[in-house]
């Protein structure tokens, strides 16, 4: 059994986190122990720092799969220490608002290193996922990046000082250090249109049992797989069940800034507005079902009406147990 999994960073990582413990603890109804599941993960969100490559959301997949992640902050490793970027900000150098750990840098050297040497992050991800995920899964989970072509999302906010009276910053500058505190003008997928799927990302929709969309950010990490040239096409022509989770509850993001980006692309900060976005494969779009919080059941008619299965759930990925019940409530949804 193939199951494949649209990821962007922490929430796409938690959901995998349950997935994974479901399927080992065989509580996934009509999924067998050995099933496969591969991650194509978001890379709009890279960004080159200091002279290294950083692609926050394919390593948080890896850290978290491989326990290596620091738990309390979501990303980057545990048990990390922040001499690189103490003395990088003593030298006055910028980003000295990027969060560069001496652990984490050791990642991004591997992967810098092999870029240089012509290597494509598809293969660089194998190489690192070698140490993280095959101790832990063997041949059960591959992490894939949705290409292997640079796409970066930039975010254009409000600026009096300029001519069009706006100015345009990497998403990373947008988040880490603005906070998303001001709002997104318009978001920038550049590159995104000129993308060619990574190796295996086709393949990993085409021949897929089951495509799940957890709960991440439905423009920055969602948004952008799905905007990679063929890969809408290829989704809507699976002949797996494609079914995805709510990342807003109650009218906004469990954490993040997705209700920024929502906004700033015109869709409606709600569990039925994101699913409505993703839309019934019926009518286009590239939802078999939608899974809603249980405070948002009041919106389970608007998204069955659009012809999408849907149902109000407990969406909170508590702990590991939780989480695996939310991805059994997802499979139910589109047996
Ligand atoms: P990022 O790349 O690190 O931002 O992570 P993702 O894009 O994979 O996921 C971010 C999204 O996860 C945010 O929009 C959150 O609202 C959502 N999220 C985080 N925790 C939870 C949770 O427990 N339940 C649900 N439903 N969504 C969550
Ligand atoms: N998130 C932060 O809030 N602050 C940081 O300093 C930070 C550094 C960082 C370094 C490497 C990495 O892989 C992720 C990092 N993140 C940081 C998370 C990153 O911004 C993610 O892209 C967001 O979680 C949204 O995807
Ligand atoms: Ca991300």
């Amino acid at each position: 059994q193939q199951i494949t999994v649209l990821s962007g960073g922490m929430g796409g990582a938690r959901f995998l986190q349950g997935l994974m413990h479901g399927i080992a603890a065989g509580t996934l109804p009509g999924v067998a122990s050995d099933a496969q599941v591969t991650v194509v993960a978001n890379t709009a969100d890279d960004i080159w720092v200091h002279g290294l490559k950083v692609c926050p959301d394919l390593d948080t997949v890896m850290y978290t799969l491989g326990d290596g992640i620091d738990l309390e902050r979501g990303w980057g490793r545990r048990e990390e220490t922040w001499s690189v970027k103490t003395e990088l900000a003593e030298y006055g150098v910028e980003p000295t608002w990027f969060g560069l750990g001496d652990r984490d840098v050791a990642t991004h050297l591997v992967r810098t290193q092999m870029l240089d040497a012509g290597y494509p992050l598809s293969a660089v991800t194998e190489a690192l996922c070698r140490r993280w995920l095959a101790p832990v899964f063997g041949q059960g989970v591959t992490l894939l990046p949705m290409t292997d072509d640079r796409v970066e999302t930039h975010i254009a906010i409000a600026d009096p000082e300029t001519p069009s009276g706006r100015r345009v910053v990497h998403f990373q500058e947008y988040w880490i250090k603005l906070r998303a505190s001001v709002p997104a003008e318009a978001v920038l997928f550049v590159g995104l249109d000129d993308a060619t799927p990574g190796p295996g990302v086709i393949d990993a929709i085409t021949d897929a049992d089951l495509i799940l969309l957890p709960p991440s950010n439905p423009v920055v990490s969602v948004g952008t797989i799905v905007g990679v040239p063929r890969v809408r096409e290829a989704l809507v022509a699976t002949k797996a069940p494609v079914v995805g989770l709510s990342p807003i509850v109650g009218g906004t993001h469990v954490r993040g800034m997705a209700e920024q980006l929502l906004t700033a692309i015109g869709v409606e900060v709600s569990a039925a507005g994101v699913g409505l976005h993703y839309g019934s494969r019926s009518d286009g779009g590239i939802l078999d079902g939608w899974l809603v919080d249980e405070r948002d059941a009041d919106q389970v008619a608007r998204v069955t009406e659009s012809g999408l299965a849907c149902r109000a759930v407990p969406l909170m990925m508590s702990d590991h147990d939780a989480t695996a019940a939310m991805a059994a409530a997802a499979i139910e949804l589109v047996r």
